[in-house]
């Protein structure tokens, strides 16, 4: 049912709306540039992942999340964890293209005295809200943060990124019950499902399914959506943006090295090893995605 507040939808409207897509797809892109060429420098690591997530940090970064890229401390400024220290590389590809670290820093990833750890620092890395390592924390933290901010009457909202791993943990849903408890409407948790774990498939290590259910039984409003149709994240986010009363969780089913067809198929997708000679065909291949 359309409600009287909705603008009629014209051909105007029609047209912002693919431009903003659009946007959002060349950031994606952008996004996916810098986590190969991040990769390239190690040679391997969570490169799967960081293709995986780009989409999401796309729509986040480029469309969502207030900020001022020169201040990665304003007080007012909406606050992303990563949940997930080990994605490290994934926001800082986001980083950059949202102009929070310059792009030239991306090549000294993971080298001594980088900015760019492989595991998540907050303290090295600018717009790095939290530490990552031990998983399962990130919700504890995005609950006590939005809770900071309500007592301040700060607006600023609080998202958190977690894995589908990070639902084994008891941790997490201990948060996600104080989250709903305190009615925390500024909280939006992101969870990457790419059905993949450290020790193998999510669904043999430990079956978390139905999660949408799960999640609205602990008090959240939840979505599910395919994490790598950017159309389909910005309908969700555009949604959860307007809940009120209840903390918003959004499920992304995503594909690990979504658009390299390359690497979308490899074993070890966890901690991808990807052979020098393979670096400029999965850039080629990225490449031929965007222009189609
Ligand atoms: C509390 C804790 N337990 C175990 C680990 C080891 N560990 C590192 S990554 C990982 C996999 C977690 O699942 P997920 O994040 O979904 O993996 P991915 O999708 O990246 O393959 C595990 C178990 C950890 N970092 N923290
Ligand atoms: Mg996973």
């Amino acid at each position: 049912m359309t409600s009287l507040s909705t603008p009629p939808v014209t051909a105007d409207s029609t047209r912002g709306q693919e431009d903003r897509i659009d946007r959002i797809r060349q950031a994606a892109y952008r996004i996916r540039r810098n986590a190969l060429d991040m990769g390239e420098v190690q040679g391997q690591g969570y490169i799967g992942q960081a293709l995986g997530v780009a989409d999401v940090l796309a729509v986040v970064y480029t469309d969502q999340l207030r900020y001022r890229p020169e201040d990665p401390h304003w007080p007012d400024r909406d606050r992303f964890l990563l949940s997930i220290g080990h994605y490290a590389i994934a926001l800082y590809a986001a980083l950059a293209e949202a102009g929070i670290i310059p792009a030239e820093e991306l090549e000294t990833y993971g080298s001594d005295d980088s900015r760019l750890p492989m595991s998540a620092m907050a303290s090295y890395t600018p717009g790095m809200e939290i530490s990552g390592g031990s998983l399962g924390h990130g919700l504890g933290v995005a609950t006590g943060m939005a809770l900071g901010l309500r007592h301040l009457g700060n607006p600023a909202r609080v998202f958190d990124l977690l894995s589908d791993g990070e639902l084994d943990e008891g941790s997490t849903w201990e948060a996600a019950l104080a989250c709903a408890h305190h009615g925390l409407d500024n909280v939006t948790a992101v969870v990457d499902v790419n059905a993949l774990q450290a020790d193998g498939p999510t669904a043999g290590v430990l079956r978390t399914e139905p999660v949408v259910d799960k999640w609205r039984a602990f008090g959240w409003h939840a979505l599910r959506v395919d994490g790598n149709d950017v159309a389909a994240l910005v309908d969700a986010f555009d949604e959860l943006r307007e809940h009120r009363g209840s903390p918003s969780v959004l499920i992304c089913d995503t594909r690990i090295g979504s658009g390299v067809p390359l690497l979308e198929g490899r074993e070890k997708a966890h901690f991808m090893r990807v052979e020098p000679h393979e670096w400029q065909i999965a850039r080629d291949q990225l490449e031929e995605g965007l222009s189609r």
